[in-house]
């Protein structure tokens, strides 16, 4: 049984986004480019797309990762089905049409064409994606990587310091360049500010998957292993204030958050992801997502607690990362 507070759709608790501009495809912005698709009724930039490959997909989550060329540059794009969202369902069985595939005793199965404006597809499109970006979303085996404070400072820090994704798009929100208007919450203070607004896998349609993330005002701290307890009162606000922001707009209580950072994240800006506690949200297992709660515990105890402590964390067979840690016979 559906409970109703997952099925609660996101009008009914008022968001200012038109559900057509919550749909609308993004562009990463990866590389200081231009918002694409801003208009609520964008130009079909896909119809140009030339499919490559396809980098993963899954019959389950109903989506597809593929690599190709649009307009002559790299380009990634993701394609996937939207939730049935429960206050559509009237407008589902009365405006589709139906097909009889089978009938068998009290059983029968249906072909259902939906309206349009109830069948669409969230697309996601990376332009120009780089080979780091290619790698990303390409289906690929996993290893757990042991990570000391040692490593971290040996190993680590000076691959991310050369090889890591852009954060042009990090900047641009802090800045307002871009997605000013899907913000949710701001705290302007440049040492314990932040801004909150919705993740860009999340199409805001429902709470059922709800995802938004924190991002910190302040732009020196990479990860988890920068933080010390100098960083508490920032750790403290954006739990604080992110919980109540989202207790206010999407009337979802703290007991239903899942509030945590990524070791190691893609973007090396420090933010907080929220999602929905029960969303089975990509990235949210044991070996990616350190609880803030227990993040802010263990700096309380110790400050030093992330500089010095081994991590474990899951990098893809081709990440040059893991070849890193090969060469430095640590794997
Ligand atoms: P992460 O842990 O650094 O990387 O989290 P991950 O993608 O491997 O989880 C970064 C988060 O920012 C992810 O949840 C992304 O979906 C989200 N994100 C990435 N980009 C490029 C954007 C963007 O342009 N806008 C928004 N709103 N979210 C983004």
């Amino acid at each position: 049984m559906a409970d109703t507070e997952s099925k609660r759709e996101i009008h009914a608790v008022g968001t200012e986004e038109s559900p057509q501009k919550a749909k609308r495809a993004k562009a990463d912005n990866e590389n200081g480019g231009e918002e694409i698709g801003n208009d609520p009724e964008s130009e079909n930039i896909l119809s140009e797309f030339k499919t490559s490959s396809v980098l993963s997909d899954s019959a389950r989550e109903k989506n597809i990762f593929i690599h190709g060329k649009l307009a002559d540059r790299e380009a990634v794009v993701i394609l996937e089905k939207t939730p049935i969202r429960e206050d559509s369902l009237a407008e589902l069985f009365v405006g589709s049409k139906l097909s009889l595939q089978m009938r068998n005793d009290i059983y029968s199965t249906y072909r259902l064409q939906a309206p349009p404006q109830l069948n669409e597809i969230k697309a996601t499109v990376v332009c120009p994606a780089t080979e780091k970006h290619v790698k990303k979303y390409q289906r690929q085996e996993s290893f757990l990587v042991e990570e000391t404070g040692e490593d971290y400072q040996s190993i680590t820090l000076p691959y991310i310091q050369k090889q890591s994704f852009s954060v042009q798009w990090v900047h641009n929100i802090l800045e307002k360049k871009a997605e000013a208007e899907k913000i949710v919450y701001e705290d302007p203070e440049p040492e314990v500010g932040f801004v909150l607004l919705p993740d860009f896998k999340w199409d805001q349609k429902q709470v059922d998957d709800l995802y938004l993330i924190a991002i910190a005002r302040q732009r020196d701290i990479r990860s988890l292993r920068d933080l010390t307890a100098e960083h508490l009162p920032l750790l403290q606000n954006i739990f604080q204030r992110g919980k109540e922001a989202i207790l206010q707009r999407y009337k979802l209580p703290a007991s239903k958050l899942r509030v945590y950072l990524h070791y190691q994240p893609s973007y090396y800006h420090l933010h907080v992801h929220f999602t929905k506690l029960g969303y089975d949200a990509p990235g949210c297992g044991v070996e990616r997502a350190h609880l803030l709660a227990d993040v802010i515990q263990n700096l309380q105890s110790d400050s030093r607690y992330y500089t010095s402590r081994t991590l474990y964390f899951p990098l893809r067979a081709d990440d040059g990362l893991l070849g890193r840690f090969r060469e430095a016979g640590r794997l």
